[in-house]
């Protein structure tokens, strides 16, 4: 990794005026409004155009400065990019924060209602796009020339409505007032097929005739790194009727079929699938992936055309990151253009693809990784899977050169030949990878024992690991301001692009005077919590209660069930007990369930049925609160995780890939409570055990259990506890006397539990009573929490990009 010096701002000195003449500029000319009639909205995309204005100014230099220094480039290509909000992102990356917090106090403006009109750009599931986020910030941070490329859904996922108790989706509909972040590129359109058939032409080569064609147009936002040196870009695709096609059904007078065929065209990135780890086999998904794929992969050798002559060294000047399977298509897609548009022989294609591709695997979980039926790709991708079939057949060659079995090549290729029905996204996209990575040390470990057992032995240097983390700016720096103080006032303000700076805190971790300090901050940002719970839900809770916190997609292997479980056996207890000295408690939980898994949705369910028991059980009172936050997202997050006193990290071990949530949980000073399962193995290394709460099984006890098919009952008949929960949930206690509701939930705990909830729960449960007495000692807690603050900077998102950048990528870096 070399490092390119690099000049700033050329273009600096066009904006003249002041920011806040800027922002008045744009109410004026661009929202149309004077000060008297705006509203609050128009101011939001006021300061936000201003702002923009002052992005574009380093994205001009950072994409000259990339194309004379021929950086090599990186692309990222995810289906998801969990944004969120881009104002207050913007405008402290850009050293603005301040400036528009006085312009707006001088105007009398809500400047916190200004920053909360902006929509939250949720175009993705949970953290696989989440993650794709913190990643854009930290190559525009660590001075990676790097783009994202994803879909411009018109809706993302769904919004999340209670209706006593159950989920219901509703539409998410982010782009109705407009975006004021996006530049449209009418210039930037590339044509995608589908469908038809390939023949031989007259010379003997290979021709795909298409039947279906579809345009993509690109919408490309401005992503700033740490104090704006660095200006990336999110090019997200719309899709829309091809012209020609159009052009032709006006020509015939068949106005109707033209319209029609928009709408279906455009249906192709009008929504997100909601499915994060289920949901297969879906056409319109494979579509989707095809058209973003297919685009970026058109749109990055054009650029490359602009600076090389030839595509042979693609490899040495382009690095393309595949986020999870869902652009795996890539590998066929790349071999098509390469053979059928530049006319190199399949080798060749092959070679250059495997010198450009690398792949990124996020779950272990059979059922999630991506298999399509052949005989849709036969219908709707008909080259393809003629490439895909000549993958398979040059892999056969360089593993029976290596003196493999049959049987075992038949397992790694990409169509099983004894069951040839199914295409393997996940073997595509390992076999045409230059690097496979997984997301935390333990995961990685994981893949080559399991789902990548025998391509590890046939490949041995091919996986390698980058532990995920976070970006600081977005988790701690704007989403705690208090916390940020805090810390700069004792060491500085490096540890925002530096965050293992935060190291410095640790001698302060037993300062009396800094621990109250700390814990101000924290009970500042619980205070903040309470209210925005009480306005979201109408409970209201005590600040000075343990707020414990398990936010994220609701998932049988997340266990959010084994945490209202224990907030059952919690209130049993207290019952038994009501003049016990216990340690009040908030359970607050929010997630969202994929609309198609009954079982997740069952789950909420439940938990609101024990939120209403509970809550409303005058003899309870403060002890135990329980809290189903609806519609979680992004900017929820922002608010739940700085005021959490413990975080929950409880998934079946051996399931949970990574978890980046626990990693803003700790570093805002909550304490986990978690198994050794994806980061927080290394998590608790970096903070000290002792100061992480660890319980239950291990991963390969859980696959040994899961292997014999242990049986729940053997178990369950020594635990009275868990059997009083049992009869709970069978006689209607929490729903209304409704002896049905669970009964899925109750014939799995009993006959299957393959989550492994019941030989986790009393370990679960002590590990709780003991947390319980932990926090009762508050300044032994205080210096806990400063611990895992002062020892998470290891866990920032920069070190992840270094690293790929390093062993992945081979990028050199701006700075
Ligand atoms: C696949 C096919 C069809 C429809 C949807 C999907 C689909 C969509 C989203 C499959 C998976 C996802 C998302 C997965 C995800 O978020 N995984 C999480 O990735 C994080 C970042 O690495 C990890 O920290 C989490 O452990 C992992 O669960």
């Amino acid at each position: 990794m070399k490092a390119v010096s690099h000049t700033l701002a050329d273009t600096q000195d066009l904006i003249t005026e002041s920011f806040g003449d800027s922002i008045l500029r744009h109410l004026i000319y661009s929202v149309g409004k004077d000060i008297s009639h705006a509203v609050t909205r128009d101011w939001c995309v006021a300061v936000s155009l201003a702002v923009r204005d002052r992005m574009v100014e380093g994205w001009i230099d950072t994409t000259r400065e990339i194309y004379k220094r021929k950086q090599k480039r990186v692309y990222y290509l995810s289906m998801e990019f969990m944004i969120g909000r881009l104002l207050e992102d913007s405008l402290t990356n850009l050293g603005l924060a301040d400036e528009a917090r006085a312009f707006f106090e001088a105007k009398g403006v809500n400047f916190h209602d200004v920053l909360h009109a902006e929509q939250d750009a949720a175009l993705g599931n949970g953290g696989l796009g989440r993650l794709a986020a913190c990643f854009m910030d930290s190559m525009a941070t660590v001075g990676v020339a790097g783009m994202g490329y994803g879909i411009r859904y018109q809706h993302g996922i769904f919004r999340q409505n209670m209706e006593d108790g159950w989920q219901m989706e509703e539409p998410e509909d982010w782009l109705v007032e407009g975006n004021a972040w996006e530049f449209r590129r009418p210039e930037v359109v590339y044509d995608i097929d589908f469908g038809g058939s390939v023949v031989t032409d007259e010379n003997g080569k290979t021709v795909w005739k298409p039947t279906e064609q579809l345009q993509a147009l690109a919408f490309d936002l401005p992503i700033a790194g740490w104090e704006g040196k660095h200006v990336n870009t999110l090019r997200l695709w719309s899709a829309r009727q091809s012209e020609s096609m159009n052009l032709k059904k006006f020509n015939d007078g068949d106005f109707i079929a033209a319209a029609r065929q928009q709408i279906l065209a455009e249906t192709v990135s009008k929504v997100l699938y909601p499915g994060d780890h289920t949901e297969q086999g879906r056409e319109l998904r494979l579509k989707q992936e095809v058209f973003f794929t297919s685009a970026s992969l058109q749109d990055l050798i054009r650029r490359f055309f602009t600076n090389y002559e030839s595509l042979d060294n693609l490899g040495d000047h382009v690095a393309v990151q595949l986020n999870d399977t869902h652009p795996a298509i890539a590998v066929p897609e790349l071999i098509r253009i390469l053979m059928d548009k530049y006319d190199y022989s399949f080798d060749a294609a092959l070679k250059i693809a495997r010198e450009t591709l690398h792949y990124t695997n996020h779950t272990l979980l059979p059922e999630a990784l991506e298999k399509w039926p052949k005989g849709l790709f036969e219908r709707i991708l008909p080259r393809h899977l003629q490439i895909i079939n000549m993958i398979d057949g040059a892999f056969y060659q360089e593993a029976m050169a290596k003196g493999l079995e049959h049987h075992i090549i038949a397992g790694m290729q990409v169509i099983h030949p004894h069951q040839q029905d199914w295409v393997r996204m996940g073997n595509l996209a390992f076999i045409g990878a230059r690097k496979v990575n997984g997301v935390s040390a333990l995961h990685s470990e994981l893949m080559k024992e399991t789902v990548f057992h025998d391509l590890n032995i046939m490949y041995p240097d091919k996986i390698v690991n980058q532990t995920n983390g976070v970006t600081p700016r977005r988790w701690v720096l704007e989403c705690n301001p208090h916390l940020s103080d805090l810390i700069t006032e004792n060491i500085g303000n490096e540890w925002i692009a530096d965050l293992e700076q935060l190291e410095k805190l640790a001698p302060l971790a037993t300062d009396k005077a800094f621990q109250k300090k700390y814990m101000d901050v924290k009970l500042a940002n619980k205070k903040r919590l309470a209210d925005y719970l009480l306005e979201r839900t109408g409970v209201s809770v005590n600040p000075a209660a343990m707020f414990d916190i398990q936010i994220k997609r609701i998932h049988e292997y997340k266990r959010q069930l084994m945490n209202i479980l224990e907030a059952i056996a919690l209130y049993n207890a207290i019952k038994d007990n009501p003049k016990g000295d216990w340690q009040p408690r908030v359970k607050i939980f929010a997630g969202k369930a994929a609309p198609s898994y009954f079982l997740a949705k069952l789950i909420i369910k439940l938990i609101t049925d024990v939120q209403n028991v509970v809550n409303n059980d005058p003899e309870i009172g403060d002890k135990l609160k329980v809290i189903f936050l609806p519609n979680y997202n992004v900017s929820a997050a922002e608010i739940l995780i700085p005021g959490a006193d413990l975080s929950e990290q409880i998934s079946t071990a051996g399931f949970e890939a990574s978890g980046t949530g626990n990693m803003k949980f700790a570093l805002n000073g909550a304490l986990t409570i978690g198994t050794l399962d994806g980061a927080n193995v290394e998590m608790a290394e970096h903070v000290g055990h002792e100061n992480f709460f660890i319980f239950g099984m291990e991963a390969h006890e859980v696959a040994e259990r899961q292997h014999r098919r242990a049986r729940p009952s053997e178990i369950i008949k020594d635990l009275p506890r868990f059997q009083q929960i049992l009869a709970q949930l069978e006689d209607g206690t929490f729903s209304d006397g409704d002896t049905d509701r669970y009964k899925d939930i109750l014939d799995n705990l009993k006959h299957h539990d393959y989550f492994q909830v019941v030989p986790d729960f009393e370990a679960y449960w002590d590990m709780q009573r003991h947390i319980d007495g932990v926090f009762a000692d508050k300044s032994k807690w205080a210096e806990m929490a400063i611990l895992n603050t002062a020892k998470m900077g290891w866990f920032s998102s920069d070190r992840t990009i270094r690293g790929y950048a390093k062993d992945i990528w081979d990028a050199d870096l701006a700075f």
